[in-house]
């Protein structure tokens, strides 16, 4: 599962021309020390919690507390179950025998069950073109102006940015800081235009100017949730009326804080518009992590991305077991 953004977007070209591919321990190290602060809620309703009272004994009492905790965690109830029943299976068999066992098959199985389908993202489209949906205030420009700038800034990739968010002036405005952050080019219409039409520019100036990737943003509240979804089922008619394979992308944005609420909203974009990776953001303000789990075994999408904060590094390819860990590692 990829860790880094050289690994996360497949590029077809040799390692050596992107960037640099040794990531020094270091450099890891503080990557990972960084997660794993940012994801401390989490980590402190399970890991801490596991610690102090679990790991006396492995009996009844402790799969019961360990089912707890996972649901509270949000890791949802099937996965839940298959985690615990499989944990006990283990330890009648003998083959967990102390607290120390069990925190490693744990965490090896809460990777296991964050990983699901195809986590890359392609850009050996020309251009490639990414929508981005989801919710308002979900983080869905934010996370399209990050891209940009790792594409830009580490990748070495030409960006346009797509301001589909006509519904609000601000959107615009926005999308417009991070394409100069970034050094994208932009592509933009009077609020209130047709996003439709805005997508359809952005690929055209994108074929005529020669970016490599594009990126929609697009309104997440209109006046209805029927509206909203007629106006996505319509971008992406578009999109594909300009291109035919495209997007080539479609992630969906899920504010890690809504919980349950999160996988439902997810359920309702998966009918309009076909989602191919998840962006599962502000991470760092819930408890409730495992969403990413039970994201990935109920949807059956990859979470792709994670947000851990409002930094630029704080956007970061999802690797499964770096997550599991620091959620569970004390
Ligand atoms: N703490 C935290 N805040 C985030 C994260 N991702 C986005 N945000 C914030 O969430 C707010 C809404 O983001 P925005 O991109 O405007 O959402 P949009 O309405 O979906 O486009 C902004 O203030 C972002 O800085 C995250 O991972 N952690
Ligand atoms: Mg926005």
């Amino acid at each position: 599962m990829p860790r880094t953004w050289q690994e996360l977007f497949v590029t077809g070209e040799a390692a050596a021309a992107t960037a640099p591919q040794e990531e020094p321990q270091e450099r890891r190290r503080g990557f990972f020390r960084r997660l794993r602060e940012n994801l401390s809620k989490t980590r402190q309703a399970l890991g801490a919690e596991l610690q102090a009272s679990v790991f006396q004994r492995l009996d009844d009492e402790t799969f019961e507390r360990l089912e707890e905790m996972l649901i509270y965690a949000d890791v949802g109830a099937p996965a839940t179950a298959r985690i615990v029943e499989r944990l006990e299976t283990e330890a009648a068999g003998g083959t967990l025998a102390s607290g120390e066992d069990l925190t490693r098959r744990l965490t090896e199985l809460l990777a296991e069950a964050a990983r699901t389908g195809e986590a890359t993202i392609d850009l050996r489209h020309d251009p490639t073109v990414i929508l981005m949906v989801g919710v308002n205030g979900t983080g869905k420009t934010t996370t399209i102006g990050k891209i940009a700038w790792h594409l830009q800034k580490e990748l070495g990739k030409s960006v346009l940015l797509a301001a589909g968010d006509t519904f609000r002036a601000a959107a615009v405005e926005q999308l417009e800081a991070w394409a100069e952050r970034a050094g994208s080019d932009i592509v933009k219409a009077a609020p209130g235009s047709d996003p439709g039409a805005v997508a359809f520019d952005a690929i055209s100036a994108a074929r005529a100017r020669g970016h490599d990737v594009v990126i929609i943003d697009t309104a997440g509240r209109l006046h209805t949730q029927d509206h909203l979804m007629d106006e996505l089922a319509k971008v992406r008619r578009v999109i594909a009326k300009q291109m035919p394979e495209a997007p080539h992308e479609t992630l969906l944005t899920i504010d890690a804080t809504t919980g349950q609420n999160g996988l439902r909203q997810a359920l309702l974009f998966r009918e309009t518009v076909d989602v191919t990776g998840i962006v599962l953001t502000k991470l760092d303000g819930t408890a409730k992590g495992g969403i990413a789990l039970a994201i990935a075994q109920e949807l059956g999408v990859p979470v792709k991305l994670i947000g851990i904060g409002e930094a630029l590094e704080d956007l970061r390819p999802f690797d499964p077991d770096d997550f599991a860990r620091a959620i569970i590692e004390v």
